[in-house]
C-alpha cells in the first residue's frame, strides 16, 4: 500500500466554489455592512430555519458562545449535569459561567450520557443537565426529559455535532429549553467559525437576541448584561454557499461511513457507536479498538501512510485536572483511551477511504 500524496485529515470543511461565496457576499461589499446582524446573518438563519424546520435559530460567534449564552439566558447558577465524554468546551461552558459541571457517566455503546446515571448526580443545587448528542447520535432525550421535568430543572442539549439530524421526526433543534450547535469548519455543516442557539421559547429567544448583541434591545437600548457572541456577515456567506450543498455532503459521508463498516466489521477487534440510522449525520466516524496502546500504534501506522485520525474524545473531561476534582467515570475514561475517529470527509474519494480501511484490516492481520 502505497503512501498518501496529500495528507488525509481526520476532517475537510466542505466548501462549493468560491464564485458562489464571492456572489453572495458581493452585496456586504458593496454596503460595507460586515456585521450587527446584517441581511445576510438573517437570511442565514432563515435558511437554516427553513432547513432543519425550526423556528427560532440564534445564530453567534461559536459553539462555545452558544452553550455560555444558553446558560446566561437560563440564569443557571450552582451545579450542571453534563457528560464527561465531549469536547472541552461543554464543560468549559459550565464553568466560564461561574457553575459547576457534575459529571455522570455513559453508555458504553451508544456513547451519551447514560440517563438511568442521572437521578443520582442531582442534587439540591442543580439547576440543570446538559447532554451532548455524541458524534450526532441523539441523547435519550424522551428519558432526560421526564427526569428534568419530576425534579424542575432545564435542559440544554450540546447539539454541536447534530446539524440536520432529527429525533422522533423533528430537530434535535427543537428539544429541551435550549439546543446550541456549532458551525466550526470540522462540523458537518460549517460558517468556518460559528454556532446557534435554538430557544424553544418566544421569551427565551428575544433573550439570546439581546445577549449576543451586548443586552441591546431592539431599539438599541441596554437592557441587560450581554456579550458581543454575532456572527459576521463573512461568515454568513460561508453559511448560505454551504448549505445548499449539505444533503450531497451527508449522502457522501455515509457512503464513506458504510464502506469503513462493511470492510471494517470484518475484524472482531473493532467497536461502532451504536445509533439509530435515521437519526445520524455521519459528521464523524468513531471507532473503539481493542486496547490504548493498539489505538497509538494505530495512529502511528495510519501517519506513516500520510493519514491522521484524532482521538475524539480523549481525555475523559473528568480526568482533566483544570476542570474539577477527579471523580471516576469508568466507562468514559475506558472508551476515551481506545477510541479514534477515521478520516471522513466530503473530499475524501471512495478510493482513498477504502485505502485507510485496508491500512488498519493490515494492521490487524
Ligand atoms: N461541544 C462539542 C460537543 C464540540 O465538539 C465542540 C467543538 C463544541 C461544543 C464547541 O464548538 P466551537 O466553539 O468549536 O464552535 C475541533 C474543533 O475546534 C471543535 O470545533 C470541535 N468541537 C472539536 C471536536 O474539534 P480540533 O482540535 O480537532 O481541530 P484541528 O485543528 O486538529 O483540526 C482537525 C482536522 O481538521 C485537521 O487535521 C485539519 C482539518 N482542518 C481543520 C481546520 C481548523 C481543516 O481542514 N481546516 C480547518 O480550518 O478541534
Amino acid at each position: 500500500m502505497h503512501k498518501f500524496d496529500q495528507p488525509k485529515y481526520v476532517s475537510v470543511p466542505s466548501l462549493p466554489p468560491i464564485d458562489e461565496f464571492t456572489r453572495i457576499l458581493q452585496p456586504a461589499w458593496d454596503s460595507r455592512v460586515l456585521t450587527h446582524n446584517g441581511p445576510l446573518v438573517q437570511l442565514l438563519e432563515k435558511n437554516v430555519n427553513q432547513y432543519l424546520n425550526t423556528k427560532n435559530t440564534v445564530s453567534v460567534t461559536n459553539g462555545t458562545i452558544a452553550l455560555q449564552l444558553a446558560i446566561r439566558a437560563l440564569d443557571l447558577s450552582g451545579e450542571i449535569i453534563t457528560t464527561p465524554f465531549s469536547w472541552i468546551a461543554t464543560a468549559s461552558a459550565i464553568r466560564w459561567e461561574n457553575c459547576t459541571p457534575v459529571f455522570v457517566d455513559i453508555d458504553k455503546d451508544t456513547f451519551n450520557i447514560d440517563p438511568e446515571k442521572i437521578e443520582a448526580a442531582i442534587t439540591s443545587k442543580t439547576s440543570a443537565i446538559m447532554p451532548v448528542h455524541v458524534f450526532s447520535n441523539p441523547a435519550n432525550i424522551d428519558h432526560i426529559e421526564d427526569i428534568a421535568k419530576k425534579h424542575n430543572l432545564k435542559t440544554i442539549y450540546d447539539a454541536a455535532h447534530a446539524f440536520g439530524v432529527n429525533y422522533k421526526g423533528k430537530s434535535v433543534m427543537e428539544y429541551g429549553d435550549i439546543s446550541c450547535t456549532s458551525f466550526h469548519a470540522t462540523k458537518i455543516f460549517n460558517t468556518g467559525e460559528g454556532g446557534a442557539c435554538f430557544a424553544q421559547e418566544e421569551e427565551l429567544f428575544e433573550r439570546l437576541k439581546r445577549i449576543r448583541f451586548f443586552g441591546h434591545d431592539n431599539n438599541k437600548e441596554i437592557v441587560e448584561d450581554g456579550i458581543n457572541g454575532k456572527l459576521t456577515e463573512i461568515h454568513a456567506a460561508i453559511g448560505l454557499a454551504n448549505l445548499p450543498m449539505l444533503n450531497s455532503v451527508i449522502e457522501k459521508r455515509k457512503v464513506i461511513y458504510k464502506l469503513y463498516h462493511d470492510k471494517l466489521k470484518k475484524t472482531n477487534d473493532i467497536q461502532f457507536q451504536k445509533f439509530n440510522a435515521e437519526e445520524y449525520n455521519y459528521s464523524y466516524l468513531p471507532i473503539v479498538l481493542p486496547s490504548e496502546q493498539i489505538c497509538l500504534d494505530l495512529i502511528k501506522n495510519l501517519s506513516s501512510f500520510n493519514a491522521y485520525p484524532r482521538r475524539y474524545f480523549y481525555p475523559s473531561l473528568n480526568t482533566i485536572k483544570a476542570v474539577g476534582s477527579y471523580v471516576q467515570m469508568p466507562v468514559s475514561e475506558n472508551i476515551s483511551k481506545r477510541i479514534l475517529c477515521l478520516p471522513s470527509n466530503n473530499d475524501l474519494s471512495i478510493k482513498e477511504g477504502e485505502q485507510i480501511a485496508d491500512i488498519i484490516l493490515e494492521y490487524f492481520r
